[in-house]
């Protein structure tokens, strides 16, 4: 069967480079901020292995979920834990716009350009607290 999508705009050839930037924001609320560029249709996770190997002050770790894909497990030595109610929370705040928390995990987001791409780090007593509408 021909590839017929080959030809067209987004298989141009053509790679576009854009920064974003990754903040880190730790169970102690201190807040670190690195920025990286990427190639244009990587996803959130293909943008912090970028920075991991250019950084060496930015190192995180995941899971492989059977069914959701990439789980961000630890970011610069602190993990999440089901036990203890606490994970790395995904957030996104586009040029302008607010910060919102991402409808899917980093292994299908695609970063824009000028992007801020959140990883903050959520403790809670609750167990209810760790649903992503109340958070
Ligand atoms: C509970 C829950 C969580 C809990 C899981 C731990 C716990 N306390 O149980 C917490 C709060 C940690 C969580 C986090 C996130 N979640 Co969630 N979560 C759910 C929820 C509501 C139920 C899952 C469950 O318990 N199923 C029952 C058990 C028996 O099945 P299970 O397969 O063993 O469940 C595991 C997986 O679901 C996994 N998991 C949960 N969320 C996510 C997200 C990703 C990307 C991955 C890889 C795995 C994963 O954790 C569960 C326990 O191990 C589902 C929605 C739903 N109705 O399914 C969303 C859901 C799976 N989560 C989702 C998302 C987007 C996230 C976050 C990326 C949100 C964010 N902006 O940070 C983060 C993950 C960040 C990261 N570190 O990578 C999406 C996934 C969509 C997608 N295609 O990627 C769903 C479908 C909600 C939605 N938007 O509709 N989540």
């Amino acid at each position: 069967m021909a590839l017929t999508g080959l030809g067209e705009r987004d298989h141009s050839g053509e790679l576009n480079m854009i920064p974003v930037k990754v903040i880190v924001i730790n169970d102690r609320s201190e807040k670190i901020s690195y920025s990286t560029t990427v190639t244009e249709g990587w996803t959130m996770f293909g943008a912090l292995n970028e920075l991991q190997d250019s950084n060496s002050s930015f190192k995180f770790s995941y899971t492989i979920d059977k069914h959701y894909g990439i789980f961000l497990e630890s970011v610069n030595g602190l993990s999440g834990s089901i036990k203890d109610n606490t994970y790395w929370q995904l957030l996104s705040q586009k040029p302008g716009g607010d910060i919102t928390p991402l409808e899917v995990g980093m292994g299908c987001y695609q970063p824009q350009r000028d992007e801020n791409l959140i990883l903050k780090f959520i403790t809670s007593t609750q167990k209810r607290d760790l649903f992503h509408h109340d958070l």
